[in-house]
């Protein structure tokens, strides 16, 4: 299965919404997404290694992606299948000299960046944000759907939409044909995350332009 199939709802794990990483992976592997990316900015480098490993296993379980956001050497310990960076971490280039064929994900805010990380080896993009997130303090300015359609046309690797998505606006991202999108709090916010997660899975079936 090549890797956008696995990506049409990308989950972002995060422990700010009274969930622990682990509880919304699961929450979400259960549901049905296929990727999950472990995102954490705090916690010491060992607590996790400790997280990433559990993670892992519980992908592996469900036969789905494991990328780590921001850092290799969690990638790498963990056995991730990838790793993902934004524009102010490890530069691409330097990701794939030394990680070899591990799936590499960049961040993009524009087609400068979306090409550049293509020409650098990026096995996808993230592209955002498309609308105001309060998840992310840097995010900086929302992209819309006219910026994430810009850049969909200027690379031929997956384009991952993000920032702001929810079920009231996904079928309109989807609508620009990007290959997936990828959610933190549509997700994660809710009392019932993997009924979000169900309900969510289903408006990307209905609504994705690859079917
Ligand atoms: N990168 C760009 S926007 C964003 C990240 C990690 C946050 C996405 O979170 P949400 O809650 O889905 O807007
Ligand atoms: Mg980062």
């Amino acid at each position: 299965m090549r890797i956008e199939e696995y990506m049409r709802l990308y989950f972002i794990t995060d422990s700010g919404f009274g969930f622990t990483h682990e509880e919304l992976a699961e929450m979400a592997l259960k549901a049905g997404i296929r990727t999950i990316q472990f995102r954490e900015k705090k916690m010491s480098t060992r607590r996790m290694y400790e997280t990433a490993k559990r993670i892992r296993k519980l992908t592996e379980e469900y036969d789905a992606l494991f990328i780590v956001n921001d850092r290799l050497d969690i990638a790498l310990a963990s056995h991730a299948d990838g790793v993902h960076v934004g524009q102010d971490d490890l530069p691409a280039k330097a990701v794939r000299e030394v990680a070899g064929d591990i799936i590499m994900g960049v961040s993009a805010r524009n087609v400068e960046e979306a090409v550049e990380a293509e020409r650098n080896g990026a096995d996808y993009i993230g592209a955002g944000p498309v609308f105001t997130t309060s998840t992310k303090e840097d995010a900086g300015e929302d992209i819309q759907a006219k910026g994430l359609s810009k850049i969909l046309r200027a690379v031929r690797i997956p384009v991952i939409a993000i920032g702001g998505i929810n079920h009231s606006n996904a079928a309109s991202v989807l609508e620009t044909g990007c290959a997936g999108i990828a959610v933190i709090s549509a997700i994660a916010s809710s009392d019932n995350p993997e009924k979000k997660a169900r309900e969510l899975l289903e408006i990307v079936r209905r609504h994705g332009k690859w079917n």
